[in-house]
């Protein structure tokens, strides 16, 4: 059903006609929606230049090694557009890329940030996680999740997403390398764009290849800040970035170990 879903939504694309509405409704239920051919290669591969220079030899994460190691989450970020590299602003000035999120979020939504997230070769991904508490149902973020270049098997990191989990409150406290029931893989390609619930449990797999790249262009609901991502939900613990601490260790119940 999920890749009917990815089918039927790319030939819509492809026809630059959307339904704004079968998109909306189908995120809602799903908490994810993955939408091949979204955007130009021509810009991908611009995007995809820039993102090559900046990490060339840049590969020192600002993240610390208790952040690593306790989260099991290797990624390096960068924000492009916080340095007035303006290529980056084409992605937000593309319509249908608007008048998608608007379908989503309502039309005042909050356009956040955009950040480039680097993996390099051997590094672990990203362990099972949501972005932010999911306490409170109205308080989220969306990932608009772009890849500039192909994710591959041979390459690795590809994302994982647990269907309808938006809905379910918080990820289930337990050993971060786990398989849930129901969970889905996709190796996104180059021009693909990813919608994804930031209370919709997902991780990324170990990157065996030379790297691996995703920008996200985060949104959130009117009025709701960019900090709304500063705590993330990982089954091992809850992290806060803005202190670089740990503020709840998470430990399984019997129930769910
Ligand atoms: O890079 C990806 O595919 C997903 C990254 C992620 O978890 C996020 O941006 O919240
Ligand atoms: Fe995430």
């Amino acid at each position: 059903m999920h890749y009917f879903l990815v089918l039927l939504l790319d030939k819509r694309n492809l026809g630059r006609n959307m339904d704004l509405k079968l998109a909306q409704q189908r995120f809602w239920e799903e908490g994810y929606l993955v939408l091949e051919n979204f955007f130009e290669w021509e810009l991908m591969d611009e995007l995809h230049e820039y993102i090559l220079k900046h990490f060339n030899g840049v590969v020192e994460s600002v993240l610390n090694d208790e952040f690593k190691e306790r989260s099991k989450s290797e990624i390096v970020p960068w924000f492009p557009q916080r340095e007035n590299v303006e290529a980056f602003d084409k992605i937000d000035s593309i319509q249908q890329f608007a008048d998608l999120t608007a379908s989503i979020l309502g039309e005042d939504w909050n356009n956040l940030y955009s950040m480039v997230m680097f993996s390099a070769r051997g590094t672990c991904g990203q362990a099972w996680h949501q972005d932010c508490p999911p306490e409170d149902m109205g308080r989220f973020n969306l990932n608009r999740l772009i890849y500039t270049a192909d994710i591959t098997p041979e390459i690795g990191g590809q994302i994982m997403v647990v269907p309808g989990t938006h809905k379910g409150g918080a990820l289930p406290a337990g050993d971060p390398d786990v398989d849930f029931d129901g969970q889905l893989e996709f190796f996104p390609q180059k021009g693909t764009l990813i919608l994804l619930h930031g209370h919709t449990w997902h991780r990324v797999m170990p990157v065996k290849g030379a790297y691996r790249v995703s920008t996200n262009y985060r949104s959130a609901p009117a009025n709701i800040p960019a900090e709304v991502t500063d705590v993330c939900v990982y089954r091992n613990m809850r992290y806060q970035f803005s202190i670089n601490q740990v503020i709840e260790e998470r430990v399984p119940t019997v129930a769910n170990s």
